[in-house]
């Protein structure tokens, strides 16, 4: 889409699906915050996974083969995000909200917390959240006498480790291989199940459970509308494609 996108036939069809519609759910990826200066995992050239390994950086047992290296490579990240601002996408997606309370339920698999920083404060992190931290094992207090540690206690470290047990803090994301937050992902399902229309932003749809959800909203008879650049995975499912980028297409479509 260029500069007639609110004029292009498929544009207009989107906006009066939206219009029609009484719930509505939008699922993000890595694209939504691409205009904020982060970048993606899949893109080709600027994607993360075009230069780190995955299975080396997002796996619990690269983790437990390579701490450091992977606490330090997330340390990186979260310095790099920590200033960073939500876009127009973003802006436009909490704006919505705002002017119809309870219509517009934000999914996210992103970690970096730009949609809450925008004003979506019930966003559902699919993913986790990358400026937090969590326990990487069971506490040993806890295993034999009830009692966890406070993370507040880890010792500064590369990464922190519990003085009392010597357990790790690593980041409380949540890594291939991982089950996702139960109770977010079943606050997804339900939005999904119950939308009119499924808005997919930014993602590749190639991470599962998360890309799942705009099957399970078309299979429940939900319109699903794609803003994406590229082609993605999920293409196929849906009604329509809208070819642009998150903060060029959402301040538009979103604008009533
Ligand atoms: C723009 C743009 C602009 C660019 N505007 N757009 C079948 C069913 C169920 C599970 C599986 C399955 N097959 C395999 C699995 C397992 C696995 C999986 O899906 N693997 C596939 C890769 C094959 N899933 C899991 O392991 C999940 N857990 C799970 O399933 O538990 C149950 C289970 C346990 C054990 C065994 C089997 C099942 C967990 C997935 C966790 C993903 N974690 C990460 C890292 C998070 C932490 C961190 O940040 O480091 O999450 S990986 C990474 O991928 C990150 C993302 O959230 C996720 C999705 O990526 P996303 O957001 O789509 O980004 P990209 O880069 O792929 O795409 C960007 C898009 O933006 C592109 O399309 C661009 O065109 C577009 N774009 N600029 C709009 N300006």
């Amino acid at each position: 889409m260029t500069a007639s996108l609110d004029t292009h036939p498929d544009f207009l069809q989107a906006r009066a699906w939206l219009q029609a519609a009484q719930r509505v759910a939008v699922l993000t990826g890595a694209g939504m915050s691409a205009e904020s200066g982060i970048p993606t995992f899949r893109d080709a050239q600027t994607g993360l996974w075009a230069r780190f390994d995955p299975a080396e950086l997002a796996t619990e047992d690269g983790f437990r083969a390579q701490p450091e290296l992977v606490w330090n490579w997330y340390a990186e990240r979260r310095a790099a995000m920590a200033h960073v601002e939500p876009n127009a996408g973003h802006y436009a997606i909490a704006a919505y909200q705002q002017r119809h309370p309870g219509r517009l339920t934000v999914i996210t698999q992103n970690v970096d917390g730009l949609h809450q920083k925008a004003g979506s404060t019930d966003a559902l992190a699919l993913h986790g959240n990358i400026f937090q931290d969590r326990w990487l094992d069971l506490c040993f207090h806890a295993r034999h006498s009830g009692r966890v540690c406070a993370p507040a206690r880890a010792q500064p470290d590369s990464p922190p480790r519990c003085p009392d047990c010597g357990n790790l803090l690593r980041p409380d994301v949540v890594w291939f291989g991982e089950s996702l937050p139960p109770e977010t992902l079943h606050a997804a399902d339900q939005a999904a199940q119950r939308c009119d229309l499924m808005l997919v932003v930014g993602t590749s749809g190639e991470v599962y459970p998360a890309a799942g959800l705009a099957h399970q909203a078309r299979r429940a008879g939900a319109k699903v509308v794609i803003v994406n650049p590229h082609a993605s995975d999920l293409d196929s499912i849906a009604h329509l494609v809208l070819r642009g980028t998150a903060a060029q297409t959402l301040p538009t479509l979103l604008c009533d």
